[in-house]
């Protein structure tokens, strides 16, 4: 089965990258899909290259052959048309993702080809890991590399450095 794991991943963190090695143990086929549009939470650190690029970057050192990264843009259900996959991948963290992730499972099904929603529960240890978080304790100078790979600690320490210049 080929599944979508779908997402912002700005930037990667090991809560997210524990989900992808997880899919990649049960599913044929990952496709990791970041978003493109604008947030509503506002501007991006990283472009949508440069989080595509941290990715496969992660994804290439633990040698998932059967994760691909892509990009998207407007609605997830018809991204999942397009590609020809029906299954979407979500991590689960905690009840406070619950109502939110059940709204967009339900609307999802209505659009593009209908897809289903299959959910991953967070691994404990990432469970408290956000990408908001990482990357405000990386503004602020703390180590960041026990909770995301080594491919978003030396993507963050070159995007902060050109933007304290
Ligand atoms: N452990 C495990 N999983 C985690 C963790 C963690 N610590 N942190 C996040 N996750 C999961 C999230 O639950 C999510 O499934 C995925 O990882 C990505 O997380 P983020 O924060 O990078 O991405 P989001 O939640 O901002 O992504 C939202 C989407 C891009 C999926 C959503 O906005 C979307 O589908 N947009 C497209 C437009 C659309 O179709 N809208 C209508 C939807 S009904």
């Amino acid at each position: 089965m080929h599944v979508v794991y779908p997402g912002s991943f700005d930037p990667l963190h090991n809560g997210h990258f524990d989900v992808i090695q997880r899919a990649s143990r049960h599913f044929a086929k990952v496709t990791v899909a970041v978003l493109e549009n604008p947030s509503k939470r506002g501007l991006w650190l990283f472009t949508p290259l440069e989080r595509v690029e941290i990715i496969r970057r992660a994804v290439a050192s633990a040698r998932l052959a059967n994760v691909e990264v892509d990009t998207f843009n407007g609605l997830l259900a018809e991204y999942m048309k397009q590609i020809g996959s029906r299954v979407i991948v979500k991590g689960l963290r905690a009840v406070s993702d619950y109502e939110n992730e059940l709204q967009m499972a339900h609307l999802n099904r209505q659009y593009g080809n209908h897809p289903e929603t299959f959910f991953i529960m967070a691994a404990t240890r990432w469970s408290f890991v956000s990408s908001t978080m990482v990357k405000e304790i990386a503004r602020y100078g703390g180590d960041v590399s026990k909770l995301v790979p080594p491919a978003t600690v030396e993507a963050l320490r070159e995007k902060l450095s050109s933007v304290e210049k």
